[in-house]
């Protein structure tokens, strides 16, 4: 048997084995409702299931942070950790933010598999909507020339 075939049929095993040794990945839908007070107070329902799969996932550990992609250190929201709610892969939270604007929320997850999520969300008086699906570099938005001040506090 010519040595390169031997070689081929490797690579090839090495390559079909591969994908059911990676790590499987979270899928994470967040859905944050602002309360009446206090302000910038949510309450955050989170549907977490196995990307490759689609399961739910129970028994998840989660824990919340939350940072301001365009102001790194300025605010200091403590980490937040979910419960398990009403349905299987579904957990609930409730956030105190301290101003509306673009966050970037990042969900470190451990249990059934273990994964960190980021993704920014612009939180507003009625609520979260996802802005923007991260990777972990974070990569910093370009601000639009002549429309400084768009953060203040
Ligand atoms: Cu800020």
């Amino acid at each position: 048997m010519p040595h390169r075939t031997c070689l081929l049929a490797t690579t090839l095993l090495a390559f079909t084995i591969a994908p059911a040794l990676a790590a499987d990945r979270a899928r994470a839908t967040l859905d944050c409702k602002a309360l009446a007070s206090p302000e910038f107070a949510y309450d955050c329902t989170l549907d977490l299931s196995n990307a490759r799969t689609g399961a739910p996932l129970e028994g998840a550990t989660i824990i919340l942070g939350a940072d301001m992609p365009s102001m790194p250190m300025v605010h200091n929201v403590p980490p937040f950790e979910f419960k398990p709610a009403d349905k299987p892969g579904r957990y609930q939270a409730r956030i105190q933010l301290d101003m509306y604007g673009p966050w970037a929320i990042k969900l470190r997850i451990a249990g059934p598999l273990r994964d960190e999520v980021v993704a920014v969300y612009q939180f507003g008086a009625e609520g979260s909507e996802l802005r923007k699906r991260g990777g972990s570099g974070a990569k910093k938005e370009p601000q639009p020339a002549g429309k400084p001040g768009q953060h203040r506090h």
